[in-house]
């Protein structure tokens, strides 16, 4: 017999009792990109470049090419975007089936708005899992900040007003944890990376980025409208280029929620 759960969440969405929420911030010249500290290198934002606009460099036509750094916006980090995990997954070979999942949201968004240097700890998500179950195989557990609002403003964003930056993340133990304890596919933030602002500085430094990157899992920035999901029983679609050899890219990701959550 064929399954009918298919059938079932088209009829679904055609009767709104399942809603598709936009996890996805919107991209422009102004969206936030993050700044490392000297020495190291940093990445452009968004330029885009005219190609014509019903003009007389194509009479019916508006197009451009777009100037990007992979890691820019909502968006996607592989596996080879960090040293531990040079030898796993570039974006060409992610498998489609690890992009959509189970989302579990974890809400420090309380937490973070009384400490911006919040940093989630092993304890916090086992007694989210004590309330709510063990985080499941293939899933995206989803790190809600509330800084999802600050997300039109750089300034606020990055928040390194006091000379360096102040934004929520795991703490190092949590992030090796993740990686090896529990099956999950990715960690997805609200921030401007996955990790911690002060991050840089712990051991090893970028944490989220080294462990779960190393252990062949995903990372997931700059989500919007977390919120709008409950802790668990939706459905995340994470959409990021297939580049061949890239180490991120910009990621439409939407959420399929039951709309009575
Ligand atoms: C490069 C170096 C450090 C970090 C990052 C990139 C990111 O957050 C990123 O976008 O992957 S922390
Ligand atoms: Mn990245």
């Amino acid at each position: 017999m064929p399954s009918t759960a298919v059938a079932d969440l088209a009829a679904a969405l055609a009767s709104g009792a399942v809603r598709v929420v936009d996890l996805t911030q919107p991209l422009s010249e102004t969206t936030p990109v993050i700044q490392l500290p000297e020495p190291f290198a940093n990445t452009p934002g968004l330029t885009r470049h005219e190609i014509s606009r019903y003009d007389d460099r194509g009479p019916a036509w508006a197009w451009s090419w777009l100037e990007i750094g992979e890691h820019v916006g909502t968006h996607f980090d592989a596996p080879i975007h960090w040293i531990s995990g040079r030898d796993g997954e570039d974006l060409g070979s992610v498998p489609a089936s690890r992009l959509v999942g189970p989302a579990v949201v974890i809400d420090k968004s309380a937490e973070a708005a009384a400490d911006p240097d919040y940093l989630l700890t092993v304890a916090d998500v086992e007694a989210f899992e004590a309330e709510h179950g063990r985080l499941p195989d293939g899933s995206w557990l989803l790190l809600r900040t509330g800084w999802d609002a600050r997300a039109h403003d750089q300034e606020a964003f990055l928040n390194a007003s006091s000379g360096r930056p102040q934004t929520p993340g795991p703490d190092a133990a949590c992030a090796l944890w993740l990686a090896q304890e529990r099956p999950i596919a990715g960690f997805g933030v609200e921030t401007v990376g996955t990790d911690a602002g002060a991050a840089g500085g712990f051991d090893p430094p970028f944490p989220a980025h080294h462990h779960l990157l190393g252990a062949g899992k995903y990372g997931l920035t700059q989500l919007a409208n977390l919120a709008e999901l409950p802790p668990t029983g939706a459905v995340i679609v994470v959409a990021p280029l297939r580049l061949e050899g890239g180490t991120g890219s910009p990621a439409r990701t939407l959420a399929l929620v039951p709309a009575e959550s």
